[in-house]
């Protein structure tokens, strides 16, 4: 079999380093994609000259036009794209949230990953290859300071379907990955730093890990071509639902 390539962004940490391994591991060729250009490093230290390295704010429209073009002519053919980059930041409600934090948020979850899957269409519908976006339960499921990561998230649900329908017939698959709470650095990046909240959040839940999300990506992006994973909702068991909420007159 010709050996396959996989672009994946936010390959620094979480799903990205877990997906970019995964995939590196069974002998795919990885585009790596994130800021931190050490931690990319690492990951080619591992892997060898089957990971190349690309290191840029997936928010800068020039510096991933610059990172595009730079790819090593073995890279080119990218079979798979997995637009993982994103974040949550702030846990306020939304009339204490900060304004930037909400226009970083929609810059790296909807503009990037926007900018990125338009950029690498042609190659994808070239190849009958597979978008896998990360999306979120947050998406779905309301729930009290999630405001613009929810929103975030929506869109990227509803973008993978409208995608199914615009690549129809062109053998192209979209899956939109929801999961539920996982043990990343996460909740370290959405509290500024705060290592004591994200081990207070994560504490006896038993949390998706990064390992956990790379093994759905893999098999969402392995299964025989004719079959699509539409959507994938996954939780720990751990997690589950809460109810409504209901302000009364005191
Ligand atoms: P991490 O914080 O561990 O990883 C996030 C990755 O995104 C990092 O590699 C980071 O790289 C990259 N990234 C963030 N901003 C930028 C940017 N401006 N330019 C380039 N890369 C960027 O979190 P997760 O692994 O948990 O998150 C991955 C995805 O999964 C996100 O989209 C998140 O919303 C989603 N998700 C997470 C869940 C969770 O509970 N952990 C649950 C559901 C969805 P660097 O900082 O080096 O640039
Ligand atoms: C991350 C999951 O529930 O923390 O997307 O918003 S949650």
């Amino acid at each position: 079999m010709a050996t396959k390539t996989l672009l994946v962004t936010g390959a620094s940490a979480g799903f990205g380093a877990a997906t970019a391994r995964r995939f590196a591991r069974a002998g795919w060729r990885v585009i790596a994609c994130a800021r931190r250009a050490d931690r990319l490093q690492r990951l080619a230290a591992e892997f060898g000259p089957n990971v190349h390295c690309a290191a840029f704010d997936i928010r800068d429209e020039a510096a991933m036009q610059a990172a595009l073009d730079a790819i090593p002519a073995p890279f080119r053919a990218i079979d798979v794209l997995v637009n993982n980059a994103g974040l949550a930041l702030g846990t306020e409600r939304a009339p204490h949230c900060d304004l930037a934090q909400w226009r970083q948020m929609i810059d790296t979850n909807i503009t990037a990953l926007a900018t990125l899957t338009h950029r690498l269409l042609p190659t994808l519908i070239e190849r009958r290859g597979a978008i896998v976006n990360i999306s979120s339960v947050a998406g779905t499921y309301p729930y009290t300071g999630g405001n613009v990561y929810g929103a975030t998230k929506a869109f990227v649900t509803q973008f993978s379907l409208a995608l199914r329908c615009d690549l129809h017939g062109m053998g192209v698959r979209v899956t939109s990955v929801e999961p539920g709470m996982a043990e990343t650095e996460f909740t370290l990046v959405r509290t500024g730093g705060d290592q004591a909240a994200s081990d207070r959040l994560y504490q006896g839940a038993h949390p998706i890990t990064g390992a956990d999300i790379a093994e759905t990506i893999w098999w969402v992006a392995n299964l025989p071509p004719h079959l699509n994973i539409n959507r994938i909702e996954v939780m720990p068991v751990a997690q589950s639902f809460a109810g409504f909420q209901v302000a009364r007159d005191s």
